[in-house]
């Protein structure tokens, strides 16, 4: 297996895992891109170099930045994470950052790949949807290029994972920092999958997840792994606003290994009107995505021991 994907991932603690992992991956990862959502860009992309100079086996990746800036910012609390992983000792030993920085802003660095590559590219999102929108905007044809697009976001539930003033509560983050932009996505003839809250609901990071990296982590992927979760808070008495899932990290695995979940076909649409601007909602005449809605945890958790295992 040697899947042709672009990473784009906007910094949060499971997006920086989910670089780590991709790079365990027998697969062509060919950019890397970060945005400014559930992060600050900054660190965040000092933390993705650092990551593939210390877990890529010596892989040539540039990373590009993105300048896209959200219509709801998250929260600063979240955001914060970001300056934490990127001080993590394991990331710091050699005191230098080789990866380079990309010239080009995310945006025009996605085009570049699209455009120069022989065959299709899969594209994994696991933060907004802003610079894909950019460059459909920029060259509808582009479609063409792009396998499908696999991406964590939106939800169907009743229940979403913003709790804000400005939202009634029915949206999940990524689709709420940039509604027009999953407008614009759901309006071209991509073929999308969607890793969504019904099945990242299943992953919550739980103190036996913890426990079991704590148990390996003389092993650096391990290592990682606990070291990265630990700025984040596990699933206690009751899931909270601030319970971490596992999101990311299931999207791509999911990518890697798609019988990991259960998926079915649903006709959607997007809402972009305040106060439930991102949400998605069933409509017969919307557009057909592929929904994971399952996940089989144990398979899931046995590919990350795997990946992480892998790492040196
Ligand atoms: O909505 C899930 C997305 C994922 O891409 N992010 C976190 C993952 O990277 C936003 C988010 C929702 N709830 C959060 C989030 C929380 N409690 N802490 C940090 N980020
Ligand atoms: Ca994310």
């Amino acid at each position: 297996m040697n899947k042709r994907v672009y990473f784009s991932h906007d910094g949060g603690v499971d997006d920086l895992v989910s670089l780590f992992l991709l790079l365990q991956m027998n697969v062509n990862l060919l950019g890397v891109s970060v945005v400014d959502a559930d992060s600050y860009v900054a660190p965040a992309t000092e933390a993705s170099r650092k990551i593939v100079d210390r877990f890529g086996h010596d892989k040539n990746l540039t990373i590009s930045v993105s300048t896209a800036r959200g219509v709801h910012p998250f929260p600063k609390e979240w955001r914060l994470t970001t300056f934490q992983q990127n001080a993590l000792p394991i990331l710091n030993e050699s005191g230098t950052i080789r990866t380079p920085i990309a010239t080009q802003p995310a945006h025009l660095d996605l085009l570049q790949h699209l455009q120069t590559a022989a065959e299709p590219v899969t594209l994994l999102f696991t933060g907004p949807l802003t610079d894909l929108a950019r460059v459909l905007e920029m060259e509808p044809q582009i479609s063409a290029k792009i396998e499908k697009l696999i991406w964590m976001g939106g939800t169907f539930l009743e229940n979403g994972n913003v709790a804000e003033p400005d939202s009634d509560g029915t949206q999940e983050w990524n689709a709420f920092w940039d509604p027009a932009a999953v407008a614009t996505v759901f309006a071209s003839p991509i073929k999308i999958d969607l890793v969504s809250l019904e099945s990242t609901n299943n992953v919550p990071l739980t103190a036996a997840i913890r426990q079991h990296w704590a148990t390996y982590r003389r092993f650096s992927g391990f290592d990682f792994l606990g070291n990265s979760y630990a700025l984040v808070p596990e699933l206690r008495q009751f899931a909270t606003n601030s319970t971490y899932y596992l999101w990311d990290v299931l999207t791509t695995c999911y990518f890697y290994q798609p019988d990991l979940v259960k998926t079915k076909k649903v006709l959607c649409k997007v809402n972009t009107t305040a106060p439930s601007d991102g949400r998605l909602y069933q409509d017969a005449n919307g557009r057909e995505v592929t929904l994971a809605y399952d996940v089989n945890s144990t398979k899931f958790f046995k590919l990350l021991d795997y990946l992480a295992a892998k790492a040196e």
